[in-house]
């Protein structure tokens, strides 16, 4: 694994965390950040060892949203030489779960970058938001389609358009993030959580990851179909047999990966 500046990686076992390092600038995610956090999680997404993937910030913020200093000279013809979405896109191609640690502030980019983990344990101190009405945007990195879907129209109008910052209660609530524990707890239960999914087979959460996100992008019929052929391919796998016969010889199994 290269040095990064930007980001902290630790690995635990099967667990990799990378933690987002810009404490100064409330973990705001400008184009070096956000390069190392990609080339990290397609390092990651290749390394055998690694079965899932745990995203956080610090205490106070998960991200404050994409760089404002970074942004705010550049013109419509830099933003489109810059193509920083195809980075953000690099994220939605990872295989491995990645569970998003989130506490304290997840604006804008900060919001949306959370919104591309595929569970999301949020501290009681989180707060949620799309603000970038407030200083003369709007959210540019899947805001607007990923918050409605995950909150409804309302909801998601009301906070891109007020920019209204929500408790961790309300994304509960509103279904945007799965779980809310005590701010000590936010880390280690995205942790334990990723370790549980992590000692699962991991053809078979590869392959169901990319069918529950194919929901996203796809008609019922397409999906349903999707999911069948995936479902299908597993009967291929060494961990399918291996998974039925320790089930019927009441025993552990013992997962190859393959
Ligand atoms: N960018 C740059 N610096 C930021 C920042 C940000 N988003 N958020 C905070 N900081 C910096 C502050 O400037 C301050 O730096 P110094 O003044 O100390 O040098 C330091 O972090 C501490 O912040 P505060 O002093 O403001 O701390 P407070 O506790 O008083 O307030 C706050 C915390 C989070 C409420 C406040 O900092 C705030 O409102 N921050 C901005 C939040 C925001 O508007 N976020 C949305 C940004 S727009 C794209 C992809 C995505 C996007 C755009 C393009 N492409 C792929 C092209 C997304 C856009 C956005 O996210």
């Amino acid at each position: 694994m290269p040095e990064f500046n930007n980001i902290l990686v630790d690995r635990a076992g099967a667990v990799a965390t990378i933690a987002l390092n810009r404490p100064k600038a409330l973990n705001a995610l400008n184009i070096e950040l956000m390069t190392e956090l990609v080339d990290c999680l397609e390092a990651l997404d290749q390394d055998d060892g690694v079965r899932a993937i745990v995203l956080t910030g610090s205490e106070r913020a998960f991200a404050a949203g994409a760089d404002i200093k970074e942004m705010a000279d550049a013109n419509a013809m830099e933003m489109l030489a810059r193509d920083q979405f195809a980075r953000w896109d690099r994220i939605r191609k990872i295989k491995k779960p990645i569970i998003a640690a989130v506490s304290g502030f997840a604006l804008g980019g900060g919001c949306e970058l959370m919104m591309h983990c595929d569970i999301i344990i949020a501290s009681e101190t989180a707060r949620i938001g799309q603000p970038e009405i407030l200083i003369g945007v709007m959210p540019g990195a899947g805001g607007t389609q990923r918050l409605t879907r995950a909150v409804g129209k309302g909801l998601a109008m009301e906070m891109i358009l007020t920019g209204r910052q929500i408790t961790a209660d309300e994304a509960l609530h509103a279904g945007l993030v799965q779980k809310v524990v005590p701010v000590e707890f936010y880390l280690e239960e995205a942790q334990r959580l990723a370790k549980d999914i992590s000692e699962k087979p991991p053809v078979a959460v590869r392959l169901a990851k990319e069918a529950v996100l194919k929901a996203f992008d796809t008609t019922i019929e397409m999906g349903l179909e999707y999911e069948r052929k995936n479902f299908y391919l597993l009967f291929a796998s060494e961990d399918m047999r291996e998974g039925m016969k320790a089930f019927i010889e009441k025993r552990k199994p013992e997962w190859k990966g393959k």
